[in-house]
């Protein structure tokens, strides 16, 4: 099937008991048996439940991928992917990342005795550098929060598998309608639900698809064994969401192209970070290695002035000022003292995330709306 159809159809099927078209809320804690050990599949919720086989079955066709499991959220999902390491082993990460990933790294996991090594791996040849014998993960988003940059996906495949090392995808801004790491050599691809899956601003989950067997059942022990489960609503509503995923991708990938080039002719606007625009130093390898460019973008202020950005932020009407991303309506984000806060001030310097970045969630509205309010807004 192809991607419109798997986002409608995989893993769906009428309820049995009622001929139900949509995947009832099965809003339930425990299954009833028959007989000790006598049940239909499902013995009690956090282990299993059929609003949550459901989506992960459906997830996991639109990765290209054989099991998907769902968290309580992108950080949940994470957390289980850091749970398959052992004190010493080594991780890779792209430099440029969601806060909330760093912070789960260097907080928790690193005071649990894995080491995390993080470079720009924008440029592939740095892999190289940073790899030692205890090096058994490297972690990439493509394309990054927030500098939008791209990672050679393929590229560093290549030199994991050569080691035997995993390689594990953020695909959260991406979605799999532009973007199917395991089709390009990636072993784990993790996911934020609450943004394009889901779509609608109105849940947290996360997810992860992969292929190998013996890593899935793992994964699968640790989202039972350590319990942070979606309920049966969530996975209803994310279920729902993907139902429009490649029709709503298209708007978002359309409206930020047309933002991103009023931005980039904006006497104001010193720079636009997005990987449609042909100067973008990852656009060949975006037309390569995706379908679309997507509908997140940031951009600087000529000036470099927090009090300018700060009120292009506060003047915004149609955009909404908020954490997040993935939603039918646009947002405009502030990651220095949002979605990054929790990054040291120098580590965000070091890797080029300056405190006057705007960064924005291109939503489905008009896009001539869109380009009026930050007209209004940038003066
Ligand atoms: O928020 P949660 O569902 O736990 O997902 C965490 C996460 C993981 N990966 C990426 C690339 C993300 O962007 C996020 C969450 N990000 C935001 C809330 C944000 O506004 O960037």
């Amino acid at each position: 099937m192809n991607f419109a159809t798997k986002a409608i159809h995989a893993g769906v099927e009428p309820d049995p008991t009622t001929g139900a078209i949509m995947t009832p809320i099965y809003q339930t804690s425990t299954f009833v048996q028959a007989s000790p050990g006598q049940h239909k599949g499902y013995e009690y919720a956090r282990t299993h439940n059929p609003t949550r086989t459901a989506l992960q079955q459906n997830l996991a066709a639109l990765e290209n991928g054989r099991h998907g499991i769902c968290f309580a959220s992108g950080l949940a999902a994470t957390d289980a992917i850091l749970k398959l390491y052992r004190p010493g082993d080594e991780i890779v990460v792209s430099s440029d990342l969601y806060g909330g990933t760093y912070r789960i790294m260097t907080r928790v996991f690193q005071e649990f005795g894995l080491v995390f090594r993080f470079v720009n791996l924008a440029d592939t040849a740095q892999l190289e550098t940073a790899l030692t014998p205890a090096t058994k993960m490297v972690w990439i988003e493509t394309p990054t929060n927030p500098l939008m940059r791209l990672v050679d996906i393929a590229g560093v495949a290549a030199i994991t598998r050569a080691k035997g090392i995993q390689l594990v995808v953020d695909n959260t801004f991406a979605s799999p309608y532009l973007q199917n790491p395991l089709d390009l050599g990636a072993d784990i691809v993790v996911h934020s639900a609450t943004k394009y899956l889901g779509g609608h601003s109105d849940t947290v989950m996360g997810a992860i698809v992969l292929n190998d067997d013996d890593t899935a059942q793992r994964l699968a022990f640790i989202q039972n064994a350590c319990g942070a489960v979606p309920g049966p609503q969530d996975c209803f509503l994310v279920l729902r969401g993907i139902k429009t995923l490649h029709v709503r991708m298209q708007r978002h990938c359309e409206n930020a192209m047309a933002v991103a080039q009023y931005l980039k002719q904006h006497p104001k606007v010193a720079h636009v970070y997005y990987p449609g625009l042909p100067d973008h130093p990852g656009h060949e390898l975006a037309q390569r290695q995706m379908r679309g460019f997507g509908g997140m973008l940031s951009f600087e202020l000529t000036g470099d002035s927090l009090a300018d950005a700060t009120q292009v932020m506060e003047r915004i009407q149609v955009f909404s000022l908020a954490e997040s991303l993935g939603g039918v309506e646009s947002l405009c984000t502030h990651p220095a003292s949002m979605t990054h806060a929790s990054i040291p001030k120098e580590e965000r310097a070091k890797n080029g995330l300056r405190d006057t970045l705007i960064r924005l969630s291109v939503g489905i509205e008009d896009s001539q709306d869109l380009i009026a309010d930050l007209a209004q807004a940038i003066g």
